[in-house]
């Protein structure tokens, strides 16, 4: 093992300390890096509020700052005096709760991946850190302002539409794979004309032999134009991009007629986001690998950071989970991320999808806790009605009139019959807290 002679700040380690691994730094608290009096201006400083553990919190906290920003494991021969003032500061520590202060300087503004690569970089991987959990990330106006934000927003969306202010009813074609063009227009059209207005490929559907992209969007375009003749309503098709082709294949949606696209946005990633953004579609987010980073509570990235970025990105509709159905997540969790991508922050509001596992029996409670800007979207809860797909996509909007009326469902299925048939199948449930 390699012995270092000098601790991170040059002081020679006492040898009590040998054992220790030789990266742990023997940071004094009130180093370079941690300023536990500091008060940061909000509008000079990034803040990210991380969960840290450590065998010293306060010693890591240091190191983790240094790294993010213009230090590393080791004392620099390089370093100029100029450069103080680019570093970060940890200038908060409750326990293993902690904060750190990034100036603006640091970041080239309008790059999302090199934000990442700072703040959710190394830092994840540092031997001495046991485990770090990245909660949040505060931006001041003026970085935030250069981004594009959604080109349409809630707002934008609900114009395309005209829906005025009821919640939007989406589908997600099934089964996920595997219907040729032909049938996977057949399938939309039913869920159109059943009362969906948006339908949307699964997050692993591209170009595969069995669908060919160009051919399905042609066909589930066409579907989508009559459909919208038949009822009345304009219909929306968000076929999926996301491939190395993204904006070719956003193109021939645009020249086909289509006004929306959907993204995986961490597999494809936010550049493929901010590039599609020029576009001038409708851009969809899906959230597909999140839960990788994002479900072990003490270790990882908190699903807000990315829906804050993928707002500055310029997503229109985000995925944001619903609380309820096949997906984990809490109604706090849901209500934080959708509180995020909708505030004033001088930056259009992103449409939040709740999706996975939904069936009108639970669209009254999710309306309850959502209000009524949010895209309820059931794939196997609208295709698996007894009566299929037209049936099931009646129901889910009988669901969201009796939702919108506060009316029970029971009550409303005594004079809806497709709705009646869903509660018979699925029932109810509850949201989980
Ligand atoms: C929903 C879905 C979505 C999930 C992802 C699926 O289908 O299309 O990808 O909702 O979850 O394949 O599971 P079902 P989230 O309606 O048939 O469940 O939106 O929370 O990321
Ligand atoms: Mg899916």
């Amino acid at each position: 093992m390699i012995q270092l002679k000098r601790n991170y700040f040059g002081k020679v380690a006492p040898s009590t300390d040998q054992s220790e691994n030789p990266f742990i730094i023997r940071l004094p608290c009130r180093s370079m890096y941690v300023n536990l009096g500091f008060d940061p201006d909000p509008e000079q400083f990034i803040i990210a509020s991380f969960h840290l553990e450590s065998e010293n919190v306060l010693k890591c906290a240091g190191f983790l700052a240094a790294e993010s920003s213009v230090g590393t494991w080791t004392e620099l021969t390089t370093m100029k005096n100029r450069i103080e003032k680019l570093k970060a500061v940890v200038f908060r520590k409750e326990g293993n709760f902690i904060q750190v202060a990034y100036p603006l300087e640091l970041f080239e503004y309008g790059n999302i991946p090199l934000l990442l690569s700072d703040v959710a970089g190394n830092i994840f991987g540092l031997e001495y850190v046991s485990r770090l959990k990245l909660l949040d990330l505060d931006f001041p106006k003026d970085y935030i302002s250069s981004f594009p934000g959604p080109l349409y927003g809630i707002e934008g969306v609900r114009s395309i539409l005209k829906t005025g202010k009821r919640p939007h009813v989406g589908t997600i074609i099934k089964p996920k794979m595997g219907l040729n063009p032909e049938e996977t227009a057949g399938v939309a059209f039913d869920a159109y004309t059943g009362g969906c207005d948006f339908v949307k490929d699964d997050e692993n559907l591209s170009d595969q032999k069995f669908c060919p992209f160009e051919e399905r969007v042609v066909r589930v375009l066409e579907a989508a134009d009559k459909a919208g003749e038949e009822t009345g309503e304009k219909k929306m098709y968000a076929p999926n991009v996301t491939s190395p082709q993204f904006m070719e294949r956003a193109q021939f949606v645009k020249d086909h007629g289509g006004a929306c696209i959907m993204i995986d946005v961490l597999t494809a990633g936010f550049t493929a986001v901010q590039l599609l953004r020029s576009t001038g579609m409708v851009i969809h987010g899906h959230r597909a690998m999140h839960a990788a980073v994002t479900r072990d509570p003490r270790h990882g990235i908190e699903m807000v950071v990315f829906a804050k970025l993928a707002r500055l990105a310029g997503v229109d509709q985000l995925h944001i989970g619903a609380a309820v159905g096949k997906m984990k997540g809490s109604k706090k969790e849901i209500q934080k991320i959708r509180d995020a991508i909708t505030e004033d922050i001088g930056l259009k509001r992103v449409f939040p999808v709740a999706s996975g596992g939904l069936y009108p029996g639970v669209v009254p409670e999710l309306l309850e806790f959502m209000g009524n800007d949010v895209i309820i979207q059931a794939g196997g809860g609208i295709h698996g009605h007894p009566d299929g797909t037209y049936c099931g996509a009646k129901a889910m909007r009988q669901a969201v009139d009796a939702g919108m009326k506060k009316i029970s469902l029971t009550k409303y299925a005594e004079e809806h019959g497709e709705l009646k048939k869903a509660l018979e199948k699925w029932g109810s449930s509850r949201v989980r807290e």
